[in-house]
């Protein structure tokens, strides 16, 4: 399926670089082989993960939360007494890491957008700024040897070159250390139509099928999985040298669920499309509706999804006034191609609108609970996932 031109979807830029957008075609396949759903093409790396990247972990407090039950359940069940080492890759502001990094774990976060790598630099986190592949791989163990555990959220998903990210966590990870890692799961963006989970960033939409089939060919196994309420619904994969560790029932019956879903059957991805072409005229012809009607509409939270769905369904400025959004990279600055403001959260506050779009629906309990007034004083929220309608 293809959504038509994309921009980058953490690009916010100034109103002056808006004549030398890039844009490329986000087009997503399967293929019946691997079981994998990928995107067919995706920009170079460094024009998504540079030193202006857009999105810092620490903005959402359940995701705080998550990040340090994570990292505590890491180092529960899996990490030795004696003096353990830990790698985490996309470490971001150091979100998880700084759990680690505080009890005295020898640590290490591998992040190539160097200024999300300072702040968590600035937090006491060993962190260097680098992607990670094998090569990185072969370097970290030279320098600090083999690692007991290799954690990664949200970013296993973002690597096209998987098999070198593969082969150099064989290579890190001692005989009997633990790879965990957790990314939006298939099995949810298919149940829910959550199609803004495709966007430059996500190559990957990752099932157990296709991860399991994907770790084989590298001497490894998936153990255990754990679904995950976060993001709308992610898979944490916990995986181990072959034969090192035993597998849980859970495997073999997540992957039975995927086969009643359909997930192996190209008519399931017939009727995603069908229900993405389904979602996109809904949310457009009540967009339409409420500007006939006059109503102010804000957007809420410049999610990196939201690019997606502004672009694909043709969301502009005259429909959606402006989007608020607490990060302070992204205000004063445009969303990516269809260009609506992105404005301080503050500016929500003093005058809400009639209506909310959320684009942060996969922080909705955080969101509601914080914007109670909101909806006190008569203020409506629309979301689109699992389908369009409008929360009074
Ligand atoms: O995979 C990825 C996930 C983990 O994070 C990355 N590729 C990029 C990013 O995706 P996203 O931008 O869709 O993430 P979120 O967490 O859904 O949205 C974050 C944005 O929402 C930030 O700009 C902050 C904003 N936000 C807000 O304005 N008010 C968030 C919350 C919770 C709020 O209350
Ligand atoms: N783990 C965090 C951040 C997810 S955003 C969280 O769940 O909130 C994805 C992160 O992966 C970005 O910070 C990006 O810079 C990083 N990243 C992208 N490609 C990478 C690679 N090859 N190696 C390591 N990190 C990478």
């Amino acid at each position: 399926m293809s959504f038509g031109r994309m921009p980058i979807a953490n690009g916010f830029l100034p109103r002056e670089r808006f004549a030398n957008e890039y844009f490329f075609e986000l087009a997503v396949a399967y293929c019946p082989h691997c079981r994998m759903v990928q995107l067919v093409d995706q920009p170079d790396r460094e024009m998504m993960f540079n030193e202006t990247y857009a999105f810092f972990s620490s903005t959402s407090s359940r995701m705080a939360q998550h990040f340090k039950e994570f990292a505590e359940y890491c180092r529960a069940k899996y990490l030795p007494a004696h003096n353990p080492f830990v790698v985490e890759i996309g470490s971001n502001d150091g979100i998880m890491l700084q759990h680690l990094a505080r009890v005295g774990i020898r640590h290490l976060g591998i992040e190539p957008s160097a200024n999300v790598a300072q702040v968590a630099r600035e937090k006491g986190i060993n962190t260097i700024s680098s992607f990670f592949d094998e090569q990185v791989a072969r370097r970290i163990v030279e320098e600090h040897g083999q690692a007991d555990a290799f954690l990664g959220a949200n970013v296993m998903c973002h690597i096209p070159y998987m098999h070198s990210v593969v082969e150099g966590i064989r290579i890190l990870v001692k005989p009997g250390g633990i790879v965990m890692f957790e990314d939006p799961y298939l099995g949810d963006i298919v149940e829910k139509t959550s199609y803004d989970q495709i966007y430059d960033e996500h190559v990957f939409y990752f099932s157990v099928a296709s991860i399991s089939y994907l770790f084989e060919q590298h001497g490894m196994e998936v153990v255990d999985v754990r679904p995950q309420n976060v993001h709308g619904g992610s898979m944490r994969y916990v995986i181990a040298h072959k034969g090192m560790r035993p597998v849980t029932a859970a495997v073999a019956a997540q992957c039975a669920k995927e086969t009643s879903w359909g997930l192996a059957d190209a008519s399931t991805y017939d009727r995603l499309r069908e229900g993405i072409e389904r979602s996109r005229s809904d949310l457009t012809n009540l967009l339409k509706d409420l500007k006939r009607q006059g109503k102010r509409v804000v957007g809420y939270a410049a999610t990196s999804k939201s690019t997606t769905v502004t672009n694909y369904c043709g969301i502009t400025p005259d429909l959606v006034e402006f989007i608020s959004d607490t990060t302070p990279i992204k205000q004063g600055k445009f969303s990516p191609g269809v260009h609506i403001p992105v404005r301080p959260y503050e500016e929500f506050r003093a005058r809400y609108p009639d209506y909310a779009l959320l684009f942060g629906w996969n922080h909705a309990e955080e969101i509601f609970a914080k914007e109670q007034v909101f909806r006190a004083a008569g203020g409506k929220w629309i979301v689109y996932v699992p389908k369009v309608q409008v929360i009074s």
